[in-house]
């Protein structure tokens, strides 16, 4: 299955991404905004940035699949965030995976507070921060220095899901996901983690076709963003993802003990700590 969607790499133009101006807006040099679907800034010289929409219609959901900011681009990754009347960042990745880093620090800690971005004039703010075993939930204020304005922004962090590889268990994953309406979402190249996670929440939203449209899922997700779910296990966790998700969507389906998931009641049953990434890489996508 995985390498049926494998081979299905739409191919469409990404000339933008690739022109030389924009070369040092890139993380990763294989991985690159279709032009087709890419977000463009509004309000600057450059209307670069390496995000791509990924429309869902028949869900009615839309993302914004995006690179992890490089450090050049923390100011036009808030920049996106205002003009697309982001409300919630989801980002999937840890700022160090393996010694390297992987995105850039683009919010403020708790010892900073407060961070500024001059070349696009925004200032964002940290209000507060709920430290979780396998995920953290921020409020942040952007505000822009231009108009004066600011807004409150949700930052959901998952701080446990390995790069090419799965969450452990749909358990954690799921309850991450259904705490919030999902915007902009971001791992370190923006197309393995990100992919997953958006056809997961996809998926979820169309429960009623949830196994019989979720290849197709991936399939038409490629359309927008190159490469997304980048391995069979992430694959397959998102089917695991789908099917345990659907359990708690329509707990009478399928059985009479599961109660439905509610934002209220997360906190008292938390997932148990995961244990550490599994070392191997399965079936990576040929990359350059
Ligand atoms: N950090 C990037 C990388 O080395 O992968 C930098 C980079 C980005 C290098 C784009 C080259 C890039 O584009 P091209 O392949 O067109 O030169
Ligand atoms: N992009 C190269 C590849 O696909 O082989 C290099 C690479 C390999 C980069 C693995 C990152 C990799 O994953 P991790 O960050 O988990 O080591
Ligand atoms: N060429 C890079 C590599 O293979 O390492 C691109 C890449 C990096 C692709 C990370 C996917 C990656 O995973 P994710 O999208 O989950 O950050």
């Amino acid at each position: 299955m995985f390498v049926e969607i494998r081979n299905q790499a739409s191919e469409y133009p990404y000339k933008v991404a690739k022109l030389p101006l924009n070369r040092n807006l890139n993380r990763y040099r294989d991985v690159s905004p279709y032009d087709h679907s890419r977000v463009k800034l509004e309000n600057s010289e450059n209307d670069y940035i390496n995000a791509s929409l990924v429309m869902m219609e028949e869900a009615k959901r839309a993302y914004i699949l995006s690179q992890g900011p490089l450090r050049n681009t923390c100011g036009h990754f808030w920049l996106m965030i205002w003009e697309q009347c982001t409300k919630a960042v989801i980002m999937l990745n840890r700022i160090i995976e393996k010694g390297t880093e992987k995105c850039a620090q683009y919010w403020p800690t708790p010892k900073d507070k407060e961070m500024h971005f001059p070349d696009t004039g925004f200032v964002v703010h940290l209000m507060s921060e709920e430290v979780q075993i396998c995920y953290t939930i921020r409020v942040l204020e952007l505000r822009n220095t231009k108009t004066g304005e600011s807004r409150e922004i949700y930052h959901f962090h998952y701080t446990s899901w390995p790069d090419f590889g799965v969450p452990e268990s749909p358990g954690s994953f799921l309850d991450f996901l259904f705490r919030h309406g999902p915007s902009v979402v971001h791992c370190s190249a923006g197309i393995g983690r990100s992919g997953t996670f958006a056809l997961v929440d996809t998926c979820l939203v169309l429960t009623g076709s949830v196994i019989s449209g979720h290849s197709e899922g991936a399939t038409n997700m490629r359309e927008y963003r190159m490469g997304l779910i980048q391995t069979a296990d992430q694959l397959r966790f998102s089917y695991m993802a789908v099917i345990e998700g659907a359990k708690l969507i329509l707990p009478n389906s399928f059985t009479q003990k599961q109660k439905p998931i509610s934002t209220d009641d997360l906190e008292p049953d938390l997932p148990p700590p995961p244990p550490p990434p599994r070392p191997h890489h399965t079936l990576k996508t040929a990359m350059p």
